[in-house]
């Protein structure tokens, strides 16, 4: 792909991308080009290896890789490429996500896939996780990731103090 983004999003499935929107957005505001894919690592295998023959050597730097279920998807990029690969374990089917999180998580050793919690949660960190790995070499995604967690800290002190106004105490 010409211009090839630095961090890419593949999911399993288009089911999953609605509990991807923190990812998304979190990327979007750090102003990181980002490729988006729905590639299985169960129903288009084929696809998910010529993918990453062509966009890893084009310049892509970091995989985000969703999957629920049996959520092979991450592995599976880990297992063709030596780029960080952050997985996250998608909500979902008959338990709930415990399948894809261990599925994700419990990678054999020297295959590492960094692997996020579940939920909402987990959707932003992978996207953070992503961010803070380009910024060791590029100073200004270092920047603006900095900026996102004094916000968020400036949020939490709002939160207090206004706790703080509902209870004043003694
Ligand atoms: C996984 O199976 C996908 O990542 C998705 O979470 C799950 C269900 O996929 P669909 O049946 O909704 O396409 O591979």
């Amino acid at each position: 792909m010409a211009n090839q983004a630095p961090i890419a999003l593949v999911m399993g499935s288009d089911s999953d991308l609605p509990k991807l929107e923190n990812t998304l957005a979190v990327l979007k505001a750090l102003e990181i080009p980002l490729e988006v894919r729905v590639i299985s690592a169960h129903r288009t295998p084929d696809e998910l290896r010529q993918w990453l023959d062509e966009a890893v050597p084009d310049g892509l730097k970091v995989i985000i890789a969703a999957a629920g279920m049996a959520a092979h998807l991450a592995g599976a990029c880990a297992a063709h490429t030596t780029i960080p690969v952050i997985g996250i374990p998608i909500v979902g089917g008959a338990l709930s996500g415990l399948d894809a999180l261990l599925s994700t998580v419990n990678m054999p050793g020297g295959v590492p896939v960094g692997t996020v919690g579940l939920g909402s949660a987990g959707a932003k960190n992978a996207a953070l996780f992503a961010a803070q790995i380009l910024g060791v070499a590029d100073a200004g995604i270092a920047k603006r990731v900095a900026e996102m967690r004094a916000a968020d800290a400036d949020a939490v002190r709002a939160k207090d103090a206004k706790v703080r106004a509902a209870y004043p105490g003694e």
